[in-house]
């Protein structure tokens, strides 16, 4: 009684600072020789119990959780790495022929494998073959006719000048291939960015640009898109390392989130406010541990305001829980395995198992090689 009042006396703006409790269990961690690239979480066996997806440069992992969570030894199926690539086996979870059960798609040497679920696992994967390695996929409707589509992103480890993106639309007689860009990108986000009820394609940039800029592709619902170069930062260490888009500051538009891979002073997470429109307010820089890699947005903690998680180098997981105020309360850190650095696809965030919020997947490269989990009770 007496601490309620003592918020009461001290007002909203008091009890907007106290930092929600940090819930996260000691990480566990399931080895497999692999540079773990990319992770999703979704149920891909048909039991609705969500599992975990993870992929390295030649192979695609299936970590079967049971209705407790706990996790399977995983089933393997190779795709058609590796490439000298260093960021491919990025991977997208959608059902893709319609069929009410989650399907995957890895990006890979070939290009494109689509893994259909069938009878609780993955049939033999069809290749959409692409004029480039595959680096960045990313699955979701843009065209409006309620079949998921494929926005996919990379280069060729033989000649430079070969890179793209390209739209893959879902369509009943195949898969139809637009190029949208020569560009590519070492991650892609399909958010509505602009507030317009469309998707657009948020990617993110691999290396610096300067001043550091990403493209946004803003979607017309149809399947075409128009494109736009907005400016993030203004030093070399301003460049996002892991970029995405999301509600953030509780006013329902999606903003642009992301980290640069830097060490102090210079580290920290940026929030770029999304207004009417399809504007951005300036970056709002948040003070953070160094060497940011990876970043996701979801409401951790269940109070209907999403919150980011940063992967750091080294060994450190870092949350930003959001306040009342639509503002992010001070990085609280939790203990990661040691790994010095993590694919920009390399963290999701979802229920494994019962609890009431959501966990961490995280693909490792580093010493654990495998599957690193964070749960939250
Ligand atoms: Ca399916
Ligand atoms: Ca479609
Ligand atoms: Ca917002
Ligand atoms: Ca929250």
């Amino acid at each position: 009684m007496r601490r309620r009042g003592l918020l009461v006396t001290l007002g909203a703006g008091f009890a907007a600072l106290v930092p929600p409790a940090f819930a996260f269990a000691p990480f566990e961690t399931y080895p497999v020789g692999a540079e773990g690239q990319a992770v999703a979480i979704a149920d891909v066996t048909g039991d609705k119990h969500n599992d975990v997806l993870m992929t390295d440069q030649t192979r695609l992992f299936v970590f079967r959780a049971n209705a407790n969570g706990k996790l399977a030894k995983p089933v393997v199926y190779p795709t058609a790495g590796p490439g000298s690539n260093e960021w491919n086996g990025d991977l997208a979870v959608a059902d893709l022929n319609g069929d009410g059960r989650l399907d995957a798609a890895v990006a890979d040497k070939a290009g494109v494998q689509i893994f259909l679920q069938r009878g609780g696992r993955f049939a033999a994967p069809k290749t959409i073959a692409l004029p480039f390695i595959g680096a960045s996929i990313a699955a979701a409707d843009v065209d409006g006719d309620r079949r998921p589509d494929l926005v996919v992103s990379g280069r060729s480890d033989q000649d430079s000048s070969i890179v793209g993106l390209y739209l893959l639309s879902n369509r009943r007689s195949g898969w139809h291939l637009q190029k949208l860009d020569a560009r590519w990108f070492s991650s892609i986000r399909l958010v509505d960015i602009t507030g317009d009820g469309k998707l657009d394609i948020v990617p993110l940039p691999p290396g610096n640009v300067v001043p550091p800029s990403v493209r946004l592709y803003l979607g017309n619902g149809r399947g075409g898109f128009t494109q736009r170069d907005l400016q993030v930062g203004t030093e070399n260490t301003d460049a996002p390392a892991a970029l995405v888009a999301g509600d953030v500051t509780g006013d329902r538009r999606n903003d642009l989130v992301f980290v640069n891979e830097a060490n102090k002073p210079w580290s920290h997470l940026a929030v770029m406010s999304g207004g009417p429109g399809g504007d951005f307010a300036a970056p709002k820089v948040y003070p953070s541990l160094d060497m940011a890699s990876a970043v996701a947005v979801a409401d951790l903690n269940g109070d209907h305001r999403n919150d980011v998680v940063v992967l750091h180098g080294f060994k450190k997981l870092g949350v930003y829980y959001q306040s009342k105020d639509g503002t992010l309360a001070a990085e609280q850190l939790t203990d990661l395995p040691y790994s010095t650095r993590y694919d920009p696809n390399g963290v999701a965030v979802g229920k494994i198992g019962p609890g009431a919020h959501p966990d961490v997947a995280i693909a490792d490269n580093g010493y654990t090689k495998g599957l690193v989990v964070v749960r939250q009770p």
